[in-house]
């Protein structure tokens, strides 16, 4: 199952930790700035300072497609690097994608093919005939929006369908119909761990994506508590600015994958 790429990785290192690339062009160290290929170098020293902790890393397509066609070169050569020295971590690109069917093959060969990523973001909102063509990836992961950590992500995703609140319907939803071919995931914000706790009980078996701790300020133990799966794990824990920002990006890796594990 395509699964397994992630919870292989996990297992062998011991972490549920994703490291989130998001090389903000501004926030870059000025030694960095005055490189060939600022963003890839970044990546490159971050990724060499984090791998042994690291499940899994996510680069967000924002942070490149804002330096325009030099962000996109340096976004494939931060995928080739990965490819080449650590083929066995789970790559996830953050881009939360989602149009009708045949666009959509048009990410699936750039995303899934043309970068090789393992898994992408989606969101649900145009439904699951749209999104076949990422679902019928069997090789692919699927990983679709569920409750998202900002803020206002109540605006829409608390708005009563019937009963439930639009997340559980997702959650449910994904669950027991999209998940035919076992390769989806949810995303599911850290910031909301009561929100969480119902998705798992509807959801016992599948992954979540957790953004939100670090910088957004979501409590690790609690998120635990309420997104564990039965055999302790089902959570990719991710963390961008926190890690990729700090001081010693190694020491605060090993901190929170150590911290993840002592609630495991
Ligand atoms: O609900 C979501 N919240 C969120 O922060 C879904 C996401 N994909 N993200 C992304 O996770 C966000 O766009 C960023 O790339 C990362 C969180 O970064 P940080 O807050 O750890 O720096």
């Amino acid at each position: 199952m395509s699964n397994t790429r992630y919870t292989e990785r996990a297992q062998k290192v011991n972490s549920l930790l994703c490291v989130g690339l998001d090389p903000d062009f501004n926030k870059l160290p000025q030694v960095f700035k005055e490189k060939e290929y600022p963003q890839f170098e970044f990546n490159k020293w971050i990724i060499e300072q984090t791998a042994e902790y690291a499940a899994a890393y996510k680069p967000n397509a924002a942070f490149y497609e804002a330096c325009g066609d030099g962000g996109m070169r340096e976004l494939k050569m931060t995928m080739e690097y990965l490819q080449e020295k650590y083929p066995d971590i789970f790559t996830i690109l953050d881009a939360k994608r989602g149009d009708i069917g045949n666009t959509n093959n048009g990410y699936v060969s750039s995303i899934f093919d043309w970068f090789g990523f393992d898994a992408m973001t989606l969101h649900p909102y145009m439904g699951a005939e749209s999104l076949q063509p990422f679902l019928d990836r069997k090789d692919k992961i699927s990983i679709i929006l569920c409750r998202t950590s900002n803020p206002g992500a109540g605006e829409f995703q608390d708005l009563l369908i019937e009963t439930r609140p639009l997340w559980q319907v997702v959650a449910n939803d994904v669950n027991s119909k999209w998940n035919r071919n076992g390769n989806c995931m949810l995303v599911v914000g850290a910031t909301y761990p009561e929100e969480m706790k119902v998705i798992r009980s509807l959801a016992p078996n599948m992954t979540f994506l957790v953004p939100g701790i670090g910088a957004q300020g979501g409590d690790l133990q609690t998120v635990m508590k309420a997104g564990l799966d039965a055999s302790g794990k089902g959570l990719i824990i991710a963390a961008s600015r926190s890690i990729i920002f700090a001081d010693d990006a190694a020491k605060e890796a090993k901190k929170l994958r150590d911290e993840i594990n002592s609630c495991r």
